[in-house]
């Protein structure tokens, strides 16, 4: 079984934060009060008001201001208490690591690849969970974002699964609401092989291996809910086509006689097959699962694909955003052409 004990939680920056405490509150196991499957890696204080002080480590203290530079320099800088502190907080019998940040700030996103690369050299089983910007953020946060992407596109994709959390979806609403959403889509995740009831009757199941197979095949990871198989799959990052792995869900989430379970189990083929055809080169996997954690009628999770058509696209935004910032606050000196792609904060 995936074990829900084994998981370890590390937040970085004011999102990353706030997300592993929503996720330590709600899936961690806490011990008179103070829980050991979690760390808060900080560099402002404003951050921390609600984390207790043995799971936290305080580097610098007034953030980075936004500059992915900055706050790589200030990672750079500590590498080695980062490298002790971080090893030493992380329990014996922990074998799954989930981290989250943002991209749009400076700490959290210049810290992705950093720390990925610190656990890589012990733990096989990680998953990076960066949080992609609004649609509404300007500069400097998509810069942030473009940096982030890339180098997690380049650097870590060999070492871990990245699990990209959009909170461009949720414009309307809360950050907490947000949160709650994200969290529960990578617990569901990381349990998707016990979302059946062994106690019912199931045909297919997917066991904890294929299910490992794919989550922790390393590369870009997405998690589709509700698939239309008539229409082209869209995929926000990347191309369907040249996914590598995939895992088709069909859910039963009401009481089926077994022949109601059994024309269950022929539709999913069905789909099987016309995924199957679609992405010649892919392994696809399936199951059956009885969950009320997901309310579709089915889902899908894609790995092992790169994202570099997302990343260009992202560039040619922010080149359009840098025209109107520059233009704002420097009418004279307008970026023009090539330049505009070229600008860093
Ligand atoms: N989903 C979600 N997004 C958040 C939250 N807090 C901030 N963000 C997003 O995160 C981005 C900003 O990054 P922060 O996490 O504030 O930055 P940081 O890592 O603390 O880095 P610096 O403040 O620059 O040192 C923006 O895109 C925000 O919309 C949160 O609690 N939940
Ligand atoms: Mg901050």
């Amino acid at each position: 079984m995936l074990n829900e004990k084994k998981n370890f939680v590390i937040g970085i920056g004011q999102a990353g934060i706030s997300l592993c405490h929503a996720y330590n509150q709600k899936y961690g196991n806490s011990f008179n009060g103070i829980n050991n499957n979690a760390l808060y890696i900080s560099t402002a204080i404003e951050d921390n008001s609600e984390i207790n002080s043995r799971n936290l480590v305080l580097i610098g203290k007034e953030g980075s201001g936004k500059k992915y530079s900055k706050g790589k320099s200030i990672w750079e800088e500590n590498i080695d208490i980062l490298n002790d502190k971080i090893l030493r907080a992380i329990p014996e019998d922990i074998d799954k690591i989930i981290i989250f940040a943002s991209v749009g700030g400076g700490s959290g996103s210049s810290s992705l690849s950093f720390i990925t690369k610190i656990l890589s050299e012990k733990y096989h089983h990680i998953i990076v969970c960066p949080v992609l910007t609004f649609n509404f953020e300007n500069l400097p946060f998509s810069t942030n974002e473009i940096q982030c992407l890339e180098t997690l596109n380049q650097e870590v994709t060999s070492l871990a699964t990245i699990y990209p959390l959009y909170n461009s979806k949720y414009e309307n609403e809360s950050l907490d609401k947000i949160n709650d959403i994200f969290i529960k889509e990578v617990h569901t995740l990381l349990n998707i092989n016990n979302l059946h009831n062994p106690n019912l009757y199931t045909p297919i199941s997917l066991d904890k291996l294929e299910a490992e197979s794919v989550l922790f095949s390393k590369g870009f990871l997405l998690f589709i809910k509700e698939v239309d198989f008539e229409n082209k799959i869209k995929l926000d990052f990347g191309s369907f086509s040249e996914v590598k792995n995939i895992i088709l869900l069909q859910n039963i989430n009401e009481y089926k006689s077994k022949n109601g379970v059994l024309k269950y189990s022929e539709e999913l083929i069905q789909n099987v097959k016309k995924i199957s055809n679609r992405v010649k080169n892919a392994r696809v996997l399936y199951g059956i699962i009885r969950s009320n954690q997901i309310s579709e009628n089915n889902c899908l999770i894609a790995s092992g694909f790169n994202i570099e058509s997302y990343i260009n696209k992202k560039k040619r935004q922010a080149a359009g955003k840098v025209t109107n910032y520059t233009t704002k606050r420097k009418p004279n000196k307008v970026l023009k052409g090539r330049d505009k792609i070229k600008f860093d904060v």
